[in-house]
């Protein structure tokens, strides 16, 4: 064999053996057995003078290169084999699985599913409407004639084609005794939108539960029962809940809902919502007889019912996403 066919060959063994030194150990076994000062490498030296002195040149050339290779090929393989976990097969099946957060209701979401089961239970069940809604529903079957301030641009979401964002689920109300003969007794739940400003308490996207019950004779009395019904049966038997008379065009007599909250460190009365008798306009309005029938409604704020019930001092934690509190109900 000749010293550039002996080179070659040496060449192409070591770089093989050092293919397979997979741990720090037979690595510096390879390194003595090939670079090391009585290495192979070294042992061909002697063998440079049987080379011809034309062949020479060539031959040292080709000593030095393989020389360079060896050495960069372990340089190279060491920083591989001793990178952290490079020893050993790239995938550890025996290691214990990366722990999958399993999530969670959103408190809202948790306080809307409660609400629904108390309701039920008194008899009322769920019914829906559309969040982008036309005036009619909005407003004018509500009887807010056009004239009234509650339809200004500046108090309402607009989009095109006259219609807006719902600015309360009354517009359920409509829809259901549209469509529904009497006697019935609903409730709606959902998203409504009012260009409000943010602060503890106001939130320009928030939820509200409305009720409705038409049957006939029915009184304020009715309502008042199922709204402190409803209070204790959600919040427990001290919940502190009053009705205050109010106005709204579409009750009449209509009323208040507050209830007892721990705002910023003191307990504060906070409006939940608005209730009343169904005025005789609405019942006109979907084709009820006045005469015939009567009706409560109420309209709470479920963004409020979750602050009380679970003691969220401000509105605005439930909508930034934030995992750590969201992660504590
Ligand atoms: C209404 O929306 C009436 N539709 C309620 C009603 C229904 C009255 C049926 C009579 C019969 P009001 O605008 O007061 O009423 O809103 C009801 C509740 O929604 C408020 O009491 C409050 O709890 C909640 N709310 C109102 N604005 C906001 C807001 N910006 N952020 C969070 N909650 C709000």
């Amino acid at each position: 064999m000749s010293m550039m066919e002996h080179l070659d060959e040496l060449e192409a063994s070591a770089l093989a053996d050092l293919e397979a030194a997979a741990e720090p150990e037979s690595l510096e076994r390879w390194r003595i057995r090939y670079l090391g000062t009585k290495g192979r490498l070294k042992a061909t030296m002697p063998m440079l003078k049987d080379v011809s002195r034309e062949d020479k040149p060539a031959v040292g050339k080709r000593l030095n290169a393989v020389k360079t290779t060896l050495e960069s090929a372990f340089e190279e393989r060491k920083s591989r084999v001793e990178a952290p976990g490079a020893a050993g097969p790239a995938l550890d099946v025996t290691e214990p699985g990366m722990e999958c957060g399993l999530g969670r209701r959103h408190v809202l979401t948790r306080t809307i599913d409660e609400v629904i089961e108390v309701f039920g239970r008194m008899g009322f069940s769920v019914a829906y409407g559309p969040e982008v809604e036309d005036e009619w529903h909005n407003f004018n079957a509500l009887n807010i004639p056009d004239d009234h301030p509650a339809r200004d641009p500046i108090d309402n979401f607009y989009v095109n084609g006259g219609r807006l964002l719902r600015s309360q689920t009354s517009t359920v109300q409509i829809r259901t005794m549209e469509r529904v003969k009497p006697p019935l007794k609903i409730i709606a739940i959902g998203r409504v939108y009012r260009p409000d400003t943010h602060d503890a308490t106001h939130f320009s996207m928030f939820h509200q539960v409305e009720g409705l019950y038409v049957d006939r004779n029915v009184s304020m009395v009715d309502l008042k029962t199922a709204l402190f019904q409803f209070a204790r049966a959600y919040f427990g038997p001290g919940a502190e809940v009053r009705i205050r008379p109010s106005f709204f065009p579409f009750t009449e007599p209509s009323a208040e809902v507050d209830m007892k909250m721990k705002i910023k460190g003191s307990y504060q009365w906070v409006e939940l919502g608005g209730c009343g008798m169904v005025d005789p306009n609405v019942f006109e309005a979907v084709g009820y007889d006045p005469e015939e029938w009567t009706g409560y409604a109420f309209g709470l704020g479920i963004d409020r019912i979750a602050m009380r019930k679970y003691g969220i001092a401000d509105i605005r934690w439930m909508f930034e996403n934030d995992a750590r509190f969201l992660r504590q109900f």
